[in-house]
């Protein structure tokens, strides 16, 4: 595995394990919370050729300036793709993920303490024999994941399962474009106003982090299954925060962009969990947090 040239909330490098554990993680129960998560498979969502104001709302390096793209009407999931869909998809093609040739992905671990923000391999191991099958290493399972979004997927495995789907990955203009939902304003797919706890409306990280994370979304550090909080005005779920998505466009620097954020963003550290909001990942990059959904576009139809 080729290990990336960092940017913030993203992704690896090799750690001393010693001083990290997998603790903390998980669903919470959070008072007030709301967790009514899907009990079933939405279809696909056809949309409308618009145009989006790429940019709008941006934050950081790298997004922006708000400009308006014209996108072709196309077809996309409405979840990312589910560990149920992953193993449908291998158990048909025999698929094996770069994750699992090479032997380890990258697990992100709590750290249980304040951290050095400009040293990820805090919290990022490169974990043996982790993959989409055992997504915290040896020992874990997919058993009662089927409905969280499959990860430890490198690009070239999206498309593949895209491709088998007869489907492509998004580009980031169309992303964006389905991220807000029609909105023509906004930092977050549902408006201006933050998630917050009393009305979570993505999986994000409320706590210090690394350190700790409060679950006051209702998931703790971890991804949640898709679909738990509301949909956007397109009716596409999980466009902010729980797991990055890969995307079929690429940054000026050549690296696949990743769009939407992961459970690990918080308010107060990464903050990338807004439509704006973009990175790139070398496309061999696979880890617990980098998950993805397809499109499908009109015969005719050129994405821009
Ligand atoms: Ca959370």
């Amino acid at each position: 595995m080729r290990l990336v040239s960092f940017v913030a909330c993203a992704l690896a490098l090799i750690v001393a394990p010693a001083a990290l554990a997998l603790v903390g993680a998980g669903r919470v129960v959070t008072a007030g919370v709301p967790r009514a998560c899907l009990t079933a498979m939405p279809a696909p969502v056809a949309l409308p050729a618009g145009v989006v104001n790429m940019g709008e709302g941006a934050v950081l390096p790298g997004e922006g300036p708000a400009r308006p793209v014209a996108v072709a009407g196309f077809e996309i999931d409405a979840t990312d793709v589910t560990n149920d869909q992953f193993a449908a998809f291998v158990a048909a093609t025999g698929h094996v993920t770069l994750a699992e040739r090479l032997g380890s992905s990258l697990v992100f671990v709590v750290t249980g303490a304040a951290a050095d923000l400009a040293d990820p391999g805090q919290w990022w191991r490169v974990m043996p024999g982790a993959n989409w099958r055992r997504p915290e290493g040896p020992g874990s399972s997919l058993r009662g994941r089927g409905s969280l979004p499959v990860v430890h997927v490198a690009r070239e495995d999206a498309l593949a399962y895209a491709r088998w789907r007869g489907r492509d990955l998004p580009g980031e203009a169309e992303w964006e474009y389905a991220a807000r939902g029609g909105l023509a304003h906004g930092r977050y797919p549902w408006g201006d106003a933050p998630s917050t706890a009393a009305r979570p409306l993505a999986n994000t990280w409320q706590g210090a982090f690394p350190a700790y994370d409060l679950g006051a979304d209702g998931y703790k550090a971890a991804a949640s299954p898709v679909g738990c909080y509301p949909a956007n005005g397109f009716g596409l779920y999980d466009m902010a925060g729980n797991v990055w998505q890969w995307t079929a466009d690429t940054t000026p620097a050549g690296e696949p962009v990743i769009k939407g954020g992961s459970f690990l963003c918080s308010d107060d550290f990464c903050f990338r969990a807004r439509p704006a909001a973009r990175l790139g990942a070398a496309a061999d990059t696979t880890s617990s947090h980098i998950g993805f959904r397809t499109v499908r576009r009109p015969a005719s139809g050129d994405r821009p």
